[in-house]
């Protein structure tokens, strides 16, 4: 039996597709953010943190391992593909969406979105910003010639590094200077099982 606990406003939202897209049968329980430090939920996790996989007794917290995991263990190709090398790969783009994208993106998403207007780090934005356009070319780079990270078809690299993108929808973000990565990241969100997360608690 496996178990998402987190609500889909949240990084959960990106382990819930993962489960979409692999068709399989779950459990949802839309733990909020704000309940993420429950005694109940530290119990699950001790970072306090969501999401959180439970997968028959077995806990798994970290979104991009539960997602890599879960494709390893219940995907077949091309979603988890066939070779060693590609795995490698979708390690690497998943590590290179967290490490390299995803702190910057936070950066600007919390002064946009969640701090007072007057309290803005205008400064900590224009940084963030910078800091972007190298990865950005990265991705950029590599889908100019491929229509998805690893060639011809979607896996799991696309949904890891597509969500931690979708940050930057939130956060307003200009994407008009990449338009490969940009035209990728509107097709990987608009894919059936990620639409089908939004409307999901
Ligand atoms: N690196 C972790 C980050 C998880 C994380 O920080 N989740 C946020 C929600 S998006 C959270 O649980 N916040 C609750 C808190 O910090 O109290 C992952 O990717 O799973």
């Amino acid at each position: 039996m496996l178990t998402l606990y987190g609500t889909s406003k949240s990084r959960s939202a990106r382990s819930l597709w993962a489960l979409e897209e692999l068709g399989l049968k779950y459990q949802h329980v839309p733990v909020e953010v704000a309940n993420a430090k429950s005694p109940e939920h530290l119990r699950r996790n001790p970072n306090g943190h969501i999401p959180v996989l439970e997968d028959d007794g077995h806990y798994l917290w970290e979104s991009m391992a539960i997602n890599l995991y879960l494709a390893e263990k219940y995907g077949k190709a091309p979603l988890w593909p066939a070779t060693s090398d590609s795995h490698g790969d979708c390690y690497k783009w998943s590590f290179f969406g967290i490490t390299e994208i995803e702190p910057h993106l936070l950066t600007i998403l919390r002064n946009r979105l969640f701090v007072p207007a007057d309290q803005r780090d205008e400064k900590a934005i224009q940084n963030a910003t910078e800091s972007l356009k190298a990865p950005f070319k990265v991705l950029d780079d590599q889908l100019k010639s491929r229509p998805f990270l690893l060639g011809n078809d979607f896996t799991i690299a696309d949904l890891n590094v597509a969500s931690v993108l979708s940050f930057a929808m939130l956060a307003k973000v200009d994407l008009t200077s990449t338009p490969a990565m940009q035209a990728w990241l509107q097709k990987c969100l608009g894919r059936e099982a990620n639409q089908r997360v939004r409307n999901l608690p």
